[in-house]
């Protein structure tokens, strides 16, 4: 198949899964292309069968916000027409699918039916889409939107409680690439980071507020007061400079590491022993699945997906949004028992091992083909 994926290109988790998606396709022998306004940041290589056209956002002095939809729709337009697109398939809905529809409109005038499936992330329905400024237009692009898959089952509950949905939605759950995402030995990393074999947290995210960043703090300080332990938040965003603040009034910077945005996150899973979730709302949870794949069990909120993937006294323990206080008595129980914590380990890897890169391209080839058929009768 030919098909064109459309994704934010920066980090984060639906551009991770779109790109890797992408990839996984391309290797599988599809031509892929995406379209993005930046190259995604883990399409850093070449790749056969991978194409990648910029969108050329023109600037001008008559506009405060330049039109990125009408810039974007325009080159899917050009796309779809030159490389002789089979499908599109645009991940976060905001503004994607209401830009793939425009797209598909002018195709239409040319006498070519362009099949959109969009893959709902997350905050595209449970915190950003819901705000009355975007909910008509997210429900209407969902709707008119050929297929429509969503990360989890609970995402695809509150899709259906939020808006007003006609068509079916398909759970086709995050990924994972064990060939990256596999425990390997850094013990060099361990002996600078815990050089006394200090027990490693770990928090890795876009330091946004639905990620609670400061509940990880909490629940950190709480551990260090009953055992020698370190902790490693990966990442950056807004709330980043709280959360420093937080550990000097705590008095526990020095055993806290701010490492910033890192490509080789599974280098820094290798050599932890925790992964700290207190998340709001986390429709899946993708960078627990990266630890759980290194074999780090995980201490998280119950909020949205994480059910799905972090199980209850299995590969972790899950709290109530907030609950710092029993998310830290969970982490000090897991981290003081050191059999304990080698069979959650074992528990994690085999949890991962559901959602392997391998089991879920396969589903969205076969969804991709049902969309393809149905789009057919239409045409016809
Ligand atoms: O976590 C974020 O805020 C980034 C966001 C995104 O769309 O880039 O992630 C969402 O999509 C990921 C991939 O499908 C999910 O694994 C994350 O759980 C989800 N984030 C939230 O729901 C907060």
């Amino acid at each position: 198949m030919k098909i064109g994926i459309v994704c934010y290109p920066t980090y984060g988790g639906s551009g991770v899964v779109a790109t890797e998606l992408g990839m996984g396709l391309a290797r599988r022998g599809h031509e892929i292309h995406f379209i993005t306004y930046r190259r995604p940041v883990r399409l850093a290589h070449f790749h056969e069968n991978v194409f990648y056209h910029e969108v050329d956002n023109e600037d001008y002095p008559l506009f405060e916000y330049p039109p990125y939809d009408t810039a974007l729709a325009s080159t899917i337009v050009d796309v779809v027409q030159y490389h002789n697109l089979d499908l599109l398939h645009v991940h976060y809905a905001i503004p994607h699918a209401a830009v793939a529809y425009m797209a598909k409109k002018i195709l239409l005038t040319q006498g070519r039916y362009l099949p959109v499936v969009t893959t709902l992330h997350g905050t595209d329905i449970t915190l950003v889409g819901n705000n009355r400024s975007f909910a008509p237009v997210v429900e209407f692009s969902i709707n008119k939107s050929d297929g429509v898959t969503s990360v989890s089952q609970n995402l695809k509950d509150d899709t259906l409680r939020l808006f007003n949905v006609e068509r079916d939605i398909r759970v086709i759950y995050n990924f994972i690439d064990f060939e990256r995402f596999k425990k390997v030995n850094k013990d060099h990393f361990k002996t600078i980071l815990a050089p006394e074999g200090e027990r490693i947290l770990v928090h890795t995210s876009n330091f946004r507020r639905v990620k609670r960043v400061e509940d990880v703090i909490h629940i950190f300080k709480l551990v260090h007061d009953a055992l020698p332990c370190r902790l490693l938040m990966v990442g950056d965003g807004p709330e980043r400079s709280n959360a420093e603040r937080l550990c000097r009034e705590l008095g526990i910077g020095a055993d806290v590491r701010f490492l910033g945005k890192q490509d080789a996150i599974e280098e820094l899973l290798a050599i932890c022993d925790l992964f700290i979730m207190p998340s709001e709302s986390e429709s899946f949870g993708l960078a627990a699945l990266e630890a759980m794949a290194c074999e780090v069990p995980v201490v998280s909120s119950n909020g949205g997906g994480l059910p799905e993937v972090n199980i209850q006294g299995v590969t972790g323990f899950l709290s109530d949004v907030g609950d710092v206080a029993d998310m830290a008595r969970n982490a000090i129980r897991l981290l003081s028992d050191d059999e304990m914590l080698q069979q959650f380990r074992k528990n994690a890897l085999a949890q991962a091992r559901r959602f392997d890169i391998h089991n879920i391209l396969p589903e969205y080839e076969a969804y991709y083909a049902e969309v393809l058929e149905k789009s057919s009768i239409k045409v016809e």
